[in-house]
């Protein structure tokens, strides 16, 4: 049987990060694809090296050519532009909506029975278009942001209790950043609700909020701190999570923007819910049942998801 082959779109921080780890983790063969000549197969050749040292022998190949992606199983991408100071968010999306579409192309024309992880920013807007462009069932596109915040939620709240983020499940929900809708009812520490901690006088509302605010926030908090680009450790990580998922049949649930067809009363869109992955990859959506508050917060998400969508169609009416 052929090895496993994993093809990353964009060969940036995140695009690098993957690459090491999935080597590291010995899922398959690699293929680093850039729209920029000289850094895929840079750092194609400088991971490869890590091999000898690590104990891999994957192949790994950095590459301008779609073709190289031909037959991979699982297609990561993280192509596109970050927002720099003076660009608004449509111009942001214009140009990452214009790589989606290339990308799209790519897939489509070279690895359509691929399962296909979608990273780029504004992530639930760009995953759809993706998804548009390639042509790929539905349930074999998934946008990568649920297990990014929950990972931030978890990380806080394990050091509010003083526990090991090991006995830490968090929940979240909604669109990525802003409009992440968490979950405390949901959230754990050991099967303990978040609410039960604080009735239990472990913590407060208000440092709890706090938590929210700050994990809400938790990209821009590193960007602030990086000026020069945003988290990648974390995400590359979180992605990883999910191909693994898909690869070993795990039938994890996974926080991830799934396409919606009815769910949560939401259609035709990609929002951040609860996931069962599989080999089919997304296998079921679960759909729990939300207070007002949550619910309300997440028509505020979907809201802005819409938003997002609008502007995509006005600036490619192909969409
Ligand atoms: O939770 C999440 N979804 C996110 C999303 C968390 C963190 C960062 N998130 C977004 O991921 C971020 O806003 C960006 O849109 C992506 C990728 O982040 P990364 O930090 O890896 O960005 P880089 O280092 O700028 O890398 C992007 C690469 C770069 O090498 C470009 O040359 C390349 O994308 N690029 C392309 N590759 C292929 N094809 C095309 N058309 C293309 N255009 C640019």
């Amino acid at each position: 049987m052929a090895r496993t082959k994993i093809a990353l779109i964009g060969a940036g921080n995140i695009g690098g990060t993957l690459a090491h780890l999935a080597a590291l983790k010995g899922l398959g063969d690699i293929v680093l694809f850039d729209v920029v000549e000289g850094v895929p197969q840079g750092k194609a050749l400088d991971l490869s090296q890590c091999g000898p040292v690590e104990g891999f022998d994957s192949k790994i190949i950095g590459t301008n050519d779609y073709a190289d992606i031909k037959g991979a199983d699982v297609i990561i991408v993280t192509a596109g532009v970050a927002r720099k100071p003076g660009m608004s968010r449509d111009d942001l999306l214009g140009i990452n909506l214009k790589v989606m579409k290339a990308v799209g192309e790519g897939i489509k024309a070279n690895a359509p029975d691929a399962f296909v992880i979608c990273i780029t920013n504004p992530l639930d807007a760009m995953v759809w278009a993706l998804r548009e462009f390639s042509g790929l069932p539905h349930n074999k596109v998934v946008g990568m942001a649920g297990v990014l915040d929950s990972a931030r939620f978890s990380h806080f709240l394990a050091d509010e209790f003083q526990v090991s983020v090991k006995d830490v499940n968090s929940f979240v929900l909604g669109g990525h950043g802003d409009t992440m809708v968490p979950v405390l009812e949901y959230s754990t520490v050991s099967g303990i609700p978040v609410t039960d901690l604080i009735s239990m006088g472990l913590s407060t509302k208000e440092r709890i909020d706090a938590i929210v605010k700050r994990t809400r926030g938790g990209g821009g908090e590193i960007v602030a701190l990086l000026k020069t680009g945003s988290a990648f450790y974390a995400p590359a990580t979180s992605a990883i999570a999910m191909a693994e998922a898909y690869l070993g049949d795990q039938k994890r649930i996974l926080p991830a923007a799934a396409y919606l067809s009815g769910e949560y009363g939401v259609n035709d869109l990609y929002v951040g819910v609860p996931v069962l992955f599989g080999a089919g990859g997304v296998e079921k959506i679960i759909e729990v049942k939300l207070d007002d508050e949550a619910k309300a917060n997440l028509t505020v998400s979907v809201d802005a998801v819409k938003e997002l969508l609008v502007a995509c169609k006005g600036i490619d009416p192909s969409l």
